[in-house]
């Protein structure tokens, strides 16, 4: 059975750089249009998940269509030999799925939406379809239904993509998550911290095969929690006043570290709950309505417990959904308070 856990020969994880990397730019081979392009993505994955939530917040769910599969990640060839898991499509109330051991009873529940354009019916069947044999085959992918290729599977890339290039469609054209003012220096945050020690820090740790392996990536992620804790009793996002792509991600991992990684991928040093700062700025976050309906806790738990059986035999969700993100956050002070300080 193949585990999707890469790693080297310490112990520790790799991510595969995502290969399909067009873009979508006027006068290009893939032009922005309404209803050319189909986005498919797991709600338990922090990368997809930030994706929809900026197809979202930009207003283009009427341009770009989506699907959603089904947290469990299943077999995804009938040949014996090919050992090969990953996501599928379900139609809400098809049967329960089981862990690839057979244990569990994952609901096919209402959340789920199959790709009626091409009929996969896994996200692995539609890069096979599209010449690649060989994968990952991860979410999010960008496809174009007109020329039945993939353009894209890297989500930092897809966000900018939604960010800029589809103005022409977005309800809300005014939503800029990449300000000019701030790339720059978002982007070396990014590069330095957010990406490597926390949002792919989690999967460090919980993907290590060794202790020296999982002591590297846990002393990483907690160093920058602490970092970040203290950047945001600063100012309400990472930016300053200004919603970002970057809060985006950094939100992505934050909402599911005590539900899941505190417990599955062993961060358990401290809690999202003992960081007042980003606590708040989590319940901020969420309470963007665009971001809140995007949040699917089942698909989360379900999908990180039951996907990995090397991790969780049985594939036993534990109880605990994470801290109540609908308190108000009272974030918005911070901002006036600095707007104040400022003058
Ligand atoms: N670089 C990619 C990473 C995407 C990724 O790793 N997605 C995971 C889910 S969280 C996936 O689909 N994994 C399937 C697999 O590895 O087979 C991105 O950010 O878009």
């Amino acid at each position: 059975m193949s585990t999707n856990l890469r790693t080297d020969a310490k112990g520790r994880y790799n991510r595969h750089d995502a290969k399909h990397r067009f873009y979508v730019k006027k006068d290009s081979e893939f032009p922005p249009e309404a209803n050319r392009y189909h986005l498919h993505i797991a709600l338990a994955c922090p990368w997809a998940c930030g994706v929809l939530a900026a197809l979202h917040l930009k207003g283009l769910e009427d341009v770009i269509s989506y699907s959603i599969v089904h947290p469990t990640w299943q077999k995804t060839s009938t040949d014996p030999e090919d050992s090969h898991f990953g996501w599928v499509y379900k139609n809400p109330n098809d049967d329960p799925l089981s862990n690839a051991l057979g244990h569990g009873s994952f609901k096919c529940d209402d959340a789920l939406i199959v790709d009626k354009f091409t009929n996969v019916k896994s996200v692995r069947q539609l890069y096979n379809e599209c010449g690649d044999d060989k994968g990952p085959y991860t979410t999010p992918t960008l496809y174009d239904k007109k020329t039945k290729q993939i353009v894209c599977n890297e989500s930092t890339e897809i966000l900018k993509m939604l960010n800029f290039e589809f103005q022409d469609f977005a309800k809300n054209k005014e939503l800029n998550l990449y300000p000019e003012e701030l790339v720059d220096e978002l982007k070396e945050l990014n590069d330095a911290v957010i990406y490597p020690k926390i949002n792919n820090g989690v999967y460090r740790c919980g993907f290590a095969k060794s202790q020296e392996a999982y002591n590297e990536a846990v002393s990483e992620l907690f160093d920058a929690l602490d970092q970040i804790e203290e950047r945001l009793g600063e100012s309400r996002y990472l930016g300053g006043d200004k919603f970002t792509y970057l809060d985006l991600r950094l939100f992505m991992t934050l909402v599911r570290f005590d539900p899941v990684y505190i417990t599955y991928f062993k961060t358990n040093q401290a809690r999202l709950v003992d960081y007042p700062n980003l606590l708040g700025f989590v319940r901020d976050v969420y309470s963007m309505e665009e971001v809140k309906k995007t949040i699917n806790m089942d698909h989360i738990k379900v999908h990180y417990f039951s996907s990995h059986p090397s991790l969780n035999t049985y594939g036993i969700v534990p109880i605990y959904n994470g801290p109540d993100l609908e308190v108000p956050h009272g974030r918005d002070q911070l901002q006036k308070k600095r707007k104040v300080e400022e003058k």
